[in-house]
């Protein structure tokens, strides 16, 4: 597949944050707020960095992307649709009875990996299937996304001390640090600043990046894949925002967990064509 430039990613991504909100708007349910912080990481993954058939989702050799913070699923649909692993009308059944594409990640949906919600436990099945492709000597890499909200679970950093065991250098976590979790401030519920540091006393090469910034997002990709000759697992903390892109969802922690209204709809289809909050 041809690379595609940052001009056609941003392009991409923009379209992926329509989906989100048309999708939540239609549902009446659902996660806007972590769904567009991390569009732009989603979107980069699954349009210019990993190997993925999405005529034979199960191939072999994919790369492995694991939605750990999986309530923002509509991002990661948008995605898999847009590159053909289903129908893009089917977005149209999200949160149905019956929808492969339920309110959390489940294997119904071709391109899911494993069902995901409950916070912590995608990661750990992100370092198992890292485990498993060494075992096996696959040369696939394993994407795990991770909210900030989410580091505060036990199960996330069990599954740190096992991926620095094993030194899983196929293993690539993305923390969308957007500072806000499901009602508040992270430093509010529980603060947990510095997860860089924390990832890194846990055996970790970091990366820190401005992660709703393409171009920063795809030279973090190429130095992960070029560049690093450790055998440490590693993990890129995205500084995010929650509702990018969005004027009235942006730092707004009760846009955590509800849908858009048409007429905000509207507004908010209107700010993302208008690139609110992107130079
Ligand atoms: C084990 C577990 N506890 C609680 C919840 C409820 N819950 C859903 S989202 C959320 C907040 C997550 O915040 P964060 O990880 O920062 O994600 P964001 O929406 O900010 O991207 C919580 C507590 C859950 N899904 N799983
Ligand atoms: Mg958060």
């Amino acid at each position: 597949m041809k690379k595609k430039t940052i001009e056609e990613l941003k392009e991409i991504a923009k379209d992926i944050r329509r989906k989100v909100v048309t999708m939540l708007c239609r549902a009446g349910s659902g996660h806007p707020g972590g769904s567009l912080s991390v569009t732009d990481f989603i979107t980069a993954c699954y349009f210019s960095e990993m190997n993925l058939d999405p005529k034979n989702p199960k191939w072999e050799d994919r790369d492995r992307f694991v939605l750990s913070k999986g309530h923002v699923c509509p991002a990661q649909y948008a995605a898999l649709a847009k590159l053909g692993f289903f129908p893009e009308e089917t977005l149209q059944t999200l949160r149905e009875e019956g929808s492969i594409l339920q309110g959390h990640p489940n294997m119904q949906c071709p391109g899911v990996e494993i069902p995901t919600g409950s916070l912590g436990q995608g990661v750990a099945c992100a370092v198992g299937m890292a485990i498993a492709l060494k075992m096996d000597k696959k040369n696939s890499r394993v994407f795990a996304v991770l909210g900030d909200g989410e580091c505060q679970e036990g199960e996330v950093w069990e599954a740190a001390q096992t991926a620095n065991k094993y030194q899983l250098d196929n293993l690539i976590l993305f923390v969308d640090n957007n500072n806000l979790q499901i009602d508040g401030t992270t430093d509010e519920v529980m603060p947990n600043r510095d997860l860089g540091e924390k990832f890194k006393a846990f055996g970790f090469e970091i990366y820190n990046i401005d992660g709703n910034d393409m171009a920063q997002i795809l030279r973090t990709l190429d130095a992960v894949r070029l560049h690093s000759h450790s055998t440490k697992p590693k993990c890129i903390i995205g500084q995010t925002t929650k509702g990018k892109g969005v004027s009235f969802m942006e730092n707004v922690a009760d846009w955590h967990g509800v849908a858009p209204n048409k007429e905000q709809c509207e507004q908010a289809l209107k700010d993302i064509d208008a690139n609110y909050s992107f130079e």
